[in-house]
């Protein structure tokens, strides 16, 4: 049966240019392969057949402007059944359809008003039977007795009473076990009842002594480190709190990576990584030597202060330290796993992602900025361990409240499941004993700041100002010595509870799971740190607090030993050593460990870049376009296409994206559960599990999480993914700087896009939106490479070196490019010499105008303002005579930085030929001094004045953006053409080239106030 393809429905646009056509007569196709490319003057979007069949005939061609209903093709159909036409949502309904839901809808009101109406007269009755509908209720009857019962409260006692008895049953229903209580809020006691805990198989006696041989070697390293030089720093404290939660997962839970399994992802607490380095030097995977040299990184071998993948590439997996970072990255890299699950790229294998936060991290707002995202997206893949001490750097993190029911809200009210571990076992006879509730209740009472000093004083002020309180509490503990209560243990330091909750933790599904851990800052410090305000900075333990130390932890060294601060390691046949290493390798290896064992992606062949460097003729394109007619023919190529992740922060209409909605569809991990509004459009909303689009809502910190999740794929998953994140420049570095130096330090490995770039070339948006300063923020990241490209063929040149230099030479740097929303033509590549190597060093020759051969300057032009320099450059040729040399600068920083390095290698071998840097090399013989503009502020051109020899001027958008066409911005920010003609020959006149007059009738002919504040005035 032969069937017409049509062009469906595109939306906004009335007629749209075919720019490709991608079948021919006799093609086999099957049902949503592409027929055509179409581009408007925004976007390109792929057409797909319809139906599974053979091409009888092609109808269209390159070039033909076409609207909805036109005959694309004829189709031989092979498909059986005739699709029936789907029903369009939105159509204008027939007027008597109206009428009738107009009339529908208001009977629905008067039965309304008539339902409310009985309601009330009901409530009036006063009815006090109680009626209970058998509602998936196994035992009706029973539930009458309660409901009565408390109704006899309510009537007799009043509502208090009867509020005060749901609150007794629901504790009383917790205690029990029962999880099930929807409030915000549960009893301030462990969430696992001891009757339900999971109970560790491990050898307690000998993991008690690993532990704190672990413990002993870590604050040894600090406080050696800091007896070397008071200058290196560190912290004993926080791992002193956090090290059974360490331990624990280390010996039980934590899977590494090997070759039969991807390995569990853990995000370690930032400060704790003298805990890990002190465990590494027990398992000999660092040598003591290299403890000494903690915080001693200059020399190779040191140990970083913190976890940082690019000082130790081998070790660390995620750099967390700066706060509140790691929490997101951690959600989002859950978000990514199951992401790679779901496309089918990754096998599933129950791999965990755990991540370790302060109490006080969760003061950040990215902390639980995406804990929304983690409850919706069921990241059951995610455990979020928060040590809970209760202090932070200066003090308690909530003196006046209790940050573990606070943050107990939070996350149980996002859907999380919550597993609080409070108390430790020494507390579970005495719970089991309180019959009156009485305990539970001081327990509720005391806030932080009391708990902290209750562990900073000793049993007998806990005995007096906590169970002091309560004659009945007194009497619970009246059989205990002061020393019996100052053993009544938190929850975070008891082996046995925080296996039970890591083991639930695990079990759990259809959720993410966050431990609330409460632990002691200083744990084991005693009077030199122990849940002291000061314990965060203690970095010096004296002789006294050092035998102390040893003492509590039993660390079977002499006192000499002590006093020297010995390491200490058993043997290596000793059971702590051999017990300590069976349990990593019944876990399959080492952690932290870093490796790669991704294959690379070979390059796409120049063929799927050879339409961009050619000319685009009259047509007018922005780079964003271009871009993303790019990104549509990668999706052709084999090897990159399934690799592409598509990431944007709700503006792919913006940039002309919408057409991937259709094509590879958005990640969804439910799928599609409605038809979108838009369904029967051509780049209508689809979502799908196996969408490759990562369209993430408007969240920055968000996406660049997911990028950075995707870039380190390669060494997580050894899988090399190629994340394009899309935003708008100025919410970029500007908005998520941290992240992106985070990024760099991970060695992600991607592209990040700052579309609508350019301070004069987003023209309507103004102050907020006008980026001027992204390419100089981006310059600081050492493995960053920034470019601002302005035509086509410059553009496909970076980002397919940009793809082989990270995804076939796997190289760790990542791009910024810039791309415009300005439409203007392309000119081809220009033919000549070292034009591509050029593109990709920063500079290039982009046209000699050699005319007149008497005076000639140098022009150079970055992004759409080359645009500018070229007209200034044709002026200054036909009013003036004067020739130039137009270059194109597609990026100053990488201009810098090898200027940079050529320059310290000459001062540093003065007795060799100097060697010319790049900028040099291409200056050195051309004539005339240098005008420079860019839409960016003249600290980006600025950035290669050092470097020239000659009289050099830069040009820029110095000051606050503002909205207003991009011709009167242009002219405000002094880059427009008529500016730069001016500048020019004031240029020229001030090197004696040319006379003053010119500069000065040029000022008059083009209306220049030179009495105009500067732009950073206004
Ligand atoms: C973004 C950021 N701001 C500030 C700091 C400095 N800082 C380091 S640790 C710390 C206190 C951390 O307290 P908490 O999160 O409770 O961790 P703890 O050491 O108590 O486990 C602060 C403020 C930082 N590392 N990162
Ligand atoms: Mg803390």
């Amino acid at each position: 049966m032969l069937k017409d393809l049509l062009l469906p429905d595109i939306g906004d646009f009335e007629t749209v240019e075919i720019v490709e056509v991608l079948v021919k007569a006799g093609d086999k196709i099957k049902k949503n392969e592409s027929l055509v490319t179409l581009e408007s003057d925004k976007s390109s979007v792929e057409v797909p057949s319809t139906d599974d069949g053979i091409i009888e005939s092609v109808n269209v061609k390159i070039g033909d402007k076409v609207s909805k209903g036109h005959l694309l093709a004829t189709l031989e159909s092979l498909s059986l059944t005739e699709e029936k036409p789907k029903k369009i949502l939105g159509e204008k309904l027939p007027p008597d359809t109206e009428k009738i839901i107009e009339e529908a809808e208001n009977t629905l009101v008067l039965k309304k008003e008539a339902d409310e109406q009985k309601t009330i007269t009901k409530k009036e009755d006063n009815d006090e039977k109680i009626e209970i509908v058998k509602n998936g209720d196994i035992d009706p009857i029973e539930t009458k007795e309660w409901l009565e019962s408390l109704s006899a409260v309510l009537e007799k006692d009043g509502k208090l009473r009867a509020q005060f008895l749901i609150k007794q049953l629901i504790e009383h229903s917790y205690k029990k076990g029962s999880d099930l209580v929807l409030s915000r809020n549960t009893p301030y006691i462990n969430t696992i009842p001891p009757e339900q805990e999971t109970k560790s198989s491990g050898d307690q006696n000998l993991e008690r002594k690993i532990r704190s041989l672990i413990r002993w070697n870590a604050a040894a390293m600090v406080v050696r480190a800091n007896k070397k030089n008071p200058e290196l720093g560190g912290h004993i404290g926080t791992f002193a709190s956090a090290a059974t939660l360490y331990d624990v997962g280390m010996n039980h839970f934590w899977r590494a990576k090997n070759n039969k399994f991807g390995g569990d992802l853990i995000y370690f607490q930032g400060h704790c990584a003298p805990g890990m380095y002190a465990r590494a030097f027990l398992e000999g995977r660092i040598t003591p030597k290299q403890l000494d040299y903690f915080r001693q990184e200059v020399k190779s071998g040191g140990l970083s202060s913190y976890p940082h993948p690019w000082l130790m590439p081998k070790f660390w997996q995620f750099p967390v330290v700066s706060m509140g970072l790691g929490a997101m990255m951690s959600i989002y890299q859950a978000r990514f796993t199951k992401y790679l699950i779901n496309r089918g790229l990754l096998k599933d294998e129950g791999r965990k992602v755990w991540s370790f936060l302060g109490d006080g991290e969760m003061d950040e707002p990215e902390s639980m900025g995406a804990i929304g995202l983690a409850a919706r997206e069921k990241l059951d893949n995610l455990i979020v361990v928060v040590n809970c001490n209760l202090q932070r750097l200066d003090g308690p993190v909530r003196g006046n409240g209790k940050i573990i029911q606070e943050l107990e809200g939070i996350f149980r009210g996002a859907g999380w499941n919550v597993i609080k571990v409070i108390w430790g076992s020494y507390w579970d006879p005495l719970l089991a004993k309180d019959k009156t509730g009485m305990l539970i209740r001081r327990m509720g009472e005391a806030v932080d700041g009391e708990y902290q000093a209750f562990k900073a004083k000793g049993g007998a002020y806990v005995r007096e100002n906590f169970f002091g309180k309560y004659p009945e509490l007194l009497d619970l503990v009246s059989q205990m010595t002061d020393k019996d209560i100052w053993k009544l243990n938190r929850g975070g330091h008891d082996p046995h509870k925080v296996y039970a909750a890591y083991h639930s933790a695990m079990q759990h599904t259809g959720s993410p799971t966050v431990i609330l851990a409460k632990t002691i800052k200083g744990y084991g410090m005693g009077k030199s740190g122990e849940s002291m305000n000061t314990t965060h900075q203690q970095k010096k333990l004296g002789e006294e607090d050092l035998l102390y130390y040893r003492d509590r932890f039993d660390v079977p060294l002499t006192d000499e030993q002590v006093k020297n601060i010995e390491y200490y390691k058993p043997p290596e046949n000793s059971p702590e050593i051999k017990y300590l290493k069976e349990c990593r390798l019944k876990l399959g290896g080492n952690l932290p460990e870093r490796s790669s064992f991704a294959k690379s992606i070979k390059t796409p062949s120049v063929d799927v870049f050879s339409a961009m460097k050619e000319s685009t003729g009259k047509k007018e394109m922005s780079t964003t376009m271009i871009l993303v007619r790019m990104l549509t023919s990668l999706l052709r190529d084999k090897n990159v296409a399934p690799r592409l992740v598509p990431i944007i922060p709700d503006e792919a209409r913006t940039f002309g994206m919408e057409g991937f909605f259709q094509k590879i569809g958005i990640y969804a991990h439910e799928g599609q559960k409605y038809e979108p509004v838009d369904s029967e459009q051509l780049s209508s909303y689809r979502e799908d599990i196996k969408g490759q689009v990562l369209e993430e809502g408007i969240t920055e910190a968000g996406a660049m999480s997911s990028w950075i999740a995707a870039g380190t794929s390669y060494t997580n998953h050894d899988l090399e993914m190629i994340p394009i994140y899309l935003f708008y420049s100025m919410f970029g570095f500007q908005r998520i700087g941290d992240f992106a130096w985070a990024a760099g330090d991970a060695q992600t490995r991607g592209f990040l896009i700052g579309a609508t770039a350019g301070r004069t070339t987003l023209a309507g948006e103004g102050l907020q939106h006008g980026d001027g300063h992204s390419h100089i923020l981006s310059s600081v990241i050492p493995n960053c490479k920034s470019y601002d490209p302005t035509f086509g063929y410059e553009l496909a040149t970076i980002f397919r070196e940009g793809l082989r230099r990270m995804y076939e030479k796997q190289e760790n740097i990542f791009y910024y490019i810039t791309t415009m929303n300005e439409n203007y033509p392309h000119p081809e590549m220009p033919k000549g010499k070292g034009v591509e190597d050029g593109i990709l060093k920063g500079m290039y020759l982009f046209k000699e105008l050699n005319k007149y051969k008497k005076t000639k300057i140098q022009l150079l032009g970055s992004g759409t303002i080359l645009r500018e320099i070229i007209a200034a450059a044709e002026i200054l040729q036909k009013d003036y005579q004067i020739d130039s040399n137009v270059w194109s600068v597609t990026s100053f920083n990488e201009l810098r930085k090898e200027a940079l390095e050529v320059e310290r290698y000459n001062l540093l071998n003065p007795d060799k030929k100097p060697k010319k840097n790049y900028i040099e090399k291409c200056m050195s013989t051309t004539e005339g001094p240098i005008v420079s503009a860019s839409d960016y502020i003249r600290l980006n051109s600025d950035q290669i004045r050092p470097f020239i020899r000659k009289s050099f001027y830069s040009f820029g958008t110095d000051g606050y953006g503002r909205s207003d066409t991009r011709k009167n911005l242009r002219k405000f920010f002094e880059i427009d053409k008529e500016h730069l003609v001016t500048y020019s020959l004031s240029v020229l006149a001030k090197e004696q080239l040319i006379p003053s007059k010119y500069a000065k009738e040029a000022i008059k002919k083009y209306n220049i106030d030179p009495e105009k504040p500067f732009p950073t005035k206004l």
